[in-house]
């Protein structure tokens, strides 16, 4: 037994720890909101299924009780309560409060903890206003009771019991800590059906006891006898199969642990899950680096051993093999290292090499003992490979037939003199009549201006063939003279400055829209690198006797005007309703001349967020497309 000394040491230890942890909770478990109370849960929860995952435990049960409190039950090992030998205390005591002892216990195998905020019971009990833990083992029944994280008396033996072993915890999430203390029957489920999917033969029950008397109590049984085949199946299961026999494989590997299921779909879509100790990694890492290299290399020499790629002048590549592919990778590592702080991605290097090797050898094994299958996916694949190669030269054909053999410039256009791209603009503008204003108030050395007449395309709604063969598309590519796809040649570009001239009313700011998605999509570096701007014609002119004033927007407008009237002198205001109604002089004074216009540059600050937006008001959404356009019309202000 540890002596008095002993246990108030240890006491102190306790004490500091769990300071930290209710000082600053946020730190240890994300937050103290609805997600935090849900991860005080999941610790309890990991801890009983690394006792699964260990080959320990088959049942795990788990309870919401009326009171409020929540309970997680296995029939594992049991934690062990003898007296701890750094500590002085049960080892029970020592797990549940954290005192830093090194040593057996910390060895486990596979454990969970790997993932986001893995920080163990000793979180949760601080956290809770009570928590008792029992453990049967030995033939006893043990337990300890703990309030905000303190023990309130050393374990203690409760009772006796024979042939079974096991650890229970039950907990009261504390309402001084988190902003909301329900649990969430959705999610409890949520997060047991990711373990049960990912430990195969492990049961889960779940019960909610805090449902009504006399009202049915839902409960929950997770069970996948063939763990991550099961889960693959399921998310299949709407789906057309190509190999109806799932590949299956779970094996180690010096040090680490291999699952995968695969099955195809005949879609075209791919679905591929990765775990690292029954935490998903949404961004993949070192497995699905492993993986895909072993799914490309044995498809290809099973192809090739069984001479199915006759007729292709390459092997199959990563796209193709993974086209309609549906698969579940799980390792279980010892030390798994995350990439970045959300430890999304798994970053072990010896991961990469131990799927390789266990997946190659399983695959060919499985593609020799179901030729069938192994015919479909390879058939598959191939299929893939063919309709790409066939795109890829119609697409090539029509770019060459297009836009990149045209060299005579378009008969609209009307160049500049210069030649000396530095110094040239060219002006795309909407509309005939504005084109026609533009074309004789510009300065003719150095402006040039294209009217567009017809529609202008949306690129991000048509394939490349339609979008090559529209009128419009090739009139611009012929000016700006860079070519486009692989070809694209910068230094060919024939302007510096790219201005897009609209209406500052919701279809002018349609127009522009469409042009800039246009450069976005075919030209972005002329975007990326800053050639491309947008003309801001005035709202407002303001006429006072032979004078005239120009104005980008009400407010300035209004100022003016005031100010005018208060001296005594009666402006005349009017509100311009596009380019077409301004007089050449009158364009080139407000929007076209170097000295006067305001020129907005284009940036991408973030080529996502520009993506986005273009999706947004280019794809074929409507709602959203069309709130953006009513907020930002206003504005006319189109800054991506
Ligand atoms: C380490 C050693 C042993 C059991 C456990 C951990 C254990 C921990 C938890 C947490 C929840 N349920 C659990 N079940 C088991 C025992 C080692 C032995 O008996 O030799």
């Amino acid at each position: 037994m540890a002596s008095k000394s002993d246990y108030k040491a240890s006491s102190i230890q306790v004490l500091q720890g769990l300071e930290a942890v209710r000082k600053r909770p946020a730190m240890y478990i994300g937050s103290t909101d609805r997600n935090g109370l849900h991860h005080i849960f999941t610790e309890i929860l990991d801890n009983s299924v690394d006792e699964a995952i260990g080959g320990y435990c088959t049942r795990i049960w788990v309870t919401l009780h009326k009171d409020g409190s929540l309970s997680v039950k296995d029939n594992g090992r049991g934690i062990p309560i003898e007296i701890h030998s750094q500590t002085k205390v049960s080892t029970l005591e020592t797990v549940m409060t954290n005192l830093h002892a090194g040593g057996k216990f910390e060895e486990g195998a596979y454990k969970v903890s790997g993932g986001l905020h893995g920080v163990g019971m000793k979180c949760t009990n601080a956290l809770s206003e009570w928590m008792i833990t029992t453990v049967r083992r030995d033939g006893g029944v043990y337990q300890q009771e703990y309030k905000r994280g303190v023990p309130q008396a050393p374990v203690k033996k409760v009772g006796s019991i024979e042939n079974e072993t096991g650890t229970e915890h039950r907990f009261m999430p504390d309402s001084d800590i988190f902003t909301e203390t329900d649990f969430d029957f959705k999610e409890i489920v949520r997060k047991c059906r990711q373990h049960a999917y990912l430990t195969a033969g492990l049961r889960i029950s779940i019960l909610d006891e805090r449902i009504d008397e006399g009202k049915e109590k839902p409960i929950f049984d997770l069970y996948f006898e063939d763990g991550i085949k099961s889960y693959v199946l399921f998310m299949n299961i709407d789906e057309k199969m190509v190999n109806e026999i799932p590949f299956y494989v779970n094996k180690e590997y010096e040090g680490v642990v291999v699952e995968a299921a695969i099955q195809y779909t005949n879609g075209m879509d791919e679905n591929v899950k990765c775990y690292t100790n029954n935490i998903i990694n949404p961004e993949g890492g070192t497995h699905l680096a492993g993986f895909r290299t072993a799914l490309t290399s044995a498809i290809n020499t099973y192809a090739q051993k069984s001479d199915l790629l006759k007729g292709l002048t390459t092997s199959l590549n990563g796209d193709d093999v993974r086209e309609g592919l549906t698969a579940v990778v799980s390792v279980k590592v010892t030390d798994p290292q995350f990439e970045g702080q959300t430890k999304i991605k798994l970053n072990n290097p010896e991961v990469k090499n131990a799927v390789t090797k266990v997946l190659r050898d399983e695959l060919l094994t499985y593609f020799d003992e179901h030729p069938k299958e192994a015919k479909s996916i390879v058939d598959k694949a191939i299929l893939s490979y063919k309709a790409k190669a066939a795109a890829k030269a119609a697409r090539d054909a029509v770019i060459r037939k297009s836009a990149l053999e045209s060299t005579t410039l378009p008969g609209k256009l009307a160049d500049c003199i210069s030649n000396d791209p530095k110094d040239c603009e060219l002006y795309i503008v909407e509309g005939d009549s504005a084109g026609g204003s533009a074309k004789q108030g510009r300065d003719r050395h150095t402006q040039a201006v294209l009217p567009l007449r017809g529609k202008i395309i949306n690129t991000n709604k048509y394939r490349v063939d339609r979008v090559l063969g529209n009128n419009e598309f090739k009139d611009i590519t012929t000016a700006l003279g860079v070519g486009i796809g692989t070809s694209l040649d910068i230094g060919k570009l024939r302007y510096h400055k790219i201005v897009i001239m609209s209406d500052a009313d919701v279809d002018g700011l349609h127009i522009t829209t469409l042009v800039l998605t246009l450069l976005f999509r075919f030209f972005r570096p002329l975007v990326e690198q800053g050639y491309v701007y947008v003309a801001q014609p005035p709202l407002h002119k303001v006429e006072i006797g032979k004078k005239k004033y120009y104005f980008l927007n009400d407010s300035e407008k209004d100022a003016f005007v005031k100010k005018a009237k208060s001296a005594g002198k009666t402006p005349v205001a009017n509100r311009f309703k596009g380019l077409g109604e301004m007089n050449p002089d009158q364009l080139w004074e407000t929007t076209m001349n170097p000295e006067n216009r305001a020129l907005k540059q284009v940036h991408i600050e973030d080529g996502e967020e520009a993506e986005k937006t273009f999706e947004m008001l280019m794809g074929s959404e409507v709602p959203p497309r069309r709130r953006f356009i009513q907020r930002y019309a206003k504005k006319a202000n189109l800054d991506v």
